[in-house]
């Protein structure tokens, strides 16, 4: 497994990022946890429908999405909202999503990334179909889809992996293998040994990552976006990680896995690390990290407060997201809705 900062903070090689940088991708972290811990808390409070929790996967996220150019496409999922945060989505419609709010699944155009799939998968095809279309149209922009170890057992996965490969679409593959299905442990659900091993069958290089490694994950995700603007095709990367928190707030992971397990994977916290490389450096301290946790917390706020302040829904715009002209039964059942 490829890792670049171990769980000290010490290098491994040579670092591919300014200290600089790092610190500023520290700081998005740090962001992420904040705006994923306030996540969990709206939803207790019954401001949220539900919510999908990421701690201890920012580095995956931040180090990847930090890969990218502004306009490459993002296809992810329900719990990458660190990534799209990063790609540009805005938070205040991140939250408004997870309100129910459709919205939220309707980012400005000029942002590139697709609304967080809850289908398993299905968000897949279309970063490839994305990819395709850029490459048929002579862009130099590349996509990236996001995706559990859970995923890789959708149809959908092989057929976007066999598609990207065959058509050498620019797309990279980021699977966060954060252990677990919901209940379903990686061990269970597929009999290859590794996630990466499975690029082999379609023809396309296949890297196993330490995903809770900022570095290793800028580096190969950032390799693999070279190869796929150069014309070289698609790259499957297995980060591996771990999902600190439950599946979602309906969730008792207390249920399924040992408590020990997760003990020993706070001790390999994502961003203990990069703090620890820092403050050998010297551009970290006690001060630095109040007051970059304070401006987090009042972006993140702000984005509550926007997305709370949105104007109400009336009962019949649920109908209206989803066609171009309503079929006759839906119509009707949409006047009805709106009868005063
Ligand atoms: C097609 C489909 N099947 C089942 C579900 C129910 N479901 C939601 S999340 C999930 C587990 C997904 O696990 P994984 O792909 O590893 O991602 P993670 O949630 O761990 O990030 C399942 C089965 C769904 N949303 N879509």
């Amino acid at each position: 497994m490829f890792q670049i900062l171990t769980p000290s903070g010490a290098l491994n090689q040579e670092s591919p990022l300014e200290v600089e940088m790092i610190r500023r991708l520290y700081r998005a972290m740090v962001f992420a946890r904040t705006y994923d811990r306030k996540g969990t808390a709206l939803q207790k409070q019954g401001r949220l429908a539900t919510y999908a929790p990421f701690e201890g996967q920012e580095a995956a996220q931040v180090g990847s999405a930090a890969a990218l150019d502004p306009d490459d496409w993002m296809a992810a999922t329900y719990r990458d909202g660190a990534a799209m945060w990063m790609q540009g989505y805005p938070l205040e419609l991140l939250l408004a999503g997870r309100t129910g709010d459709e919205r939220g699944g309707s980012p400005p155009v000029h942002v590139p990334v697709l609304p967080p799939s809850i289908t398993v998968g299905g968000h897949m095809v279309h970063a490839v179909g994305l990819g395709w279309a850029a490459k048929l149209r002579g862009e130099s922009r590349i996509a990236i889809t996001y995706f559990g170890d859970g995923a890789t057992s959708e149809g959908d996965f092989h057929e976007a992996m066999n598609f990207a490969a065959v058509f050498s679409v620019p797309c990279v593959f980021f699977c966060q293998n954060n252990g677990w299905a919901i209940s379903l442990p990686r061990e269970e659900q597929t009999r290859s040994e590794t996630i990466a091993q499975k690029a082999i069958a379609y023809g396309m290089p296949g890297v196993q990552i330490d995903g809770n490694d900022l570095l290793a994950v800028y580096q190969t995700t950032k390799e693999a976006i070279e190869r796929a603007r150069g014309g070289e095709g698609p790259t499957l990367i297995e980060a591996v990680t771990y999902r600190l928190g439950p599946h979602t707030t309906a969730d008792d992971p207390g249920r399924y896995r040992a408590e020990g397990l997760t003990e020993e994977w706070r001790r390999r916290d994502p961003l203990e690390r990069v703090r620890l490389f820092l403050s050998e450096r010297e551009v970290w301290s006690q001060s630095w990290q109040q007051q970059i946790e304070k401006e987090a917390a009042e972006e993140v706020d702000l984005a509550i407060e926007r997305a709370e302040g949105m104007s109400p829904l009336g009962p019949g715009e649920i109908f209206d997201a989803m066609f171009e002209s309503l079929p006759p039964h839906l119509a009707r059942q949409r006047a009805e809705a709106t009868q005063q």
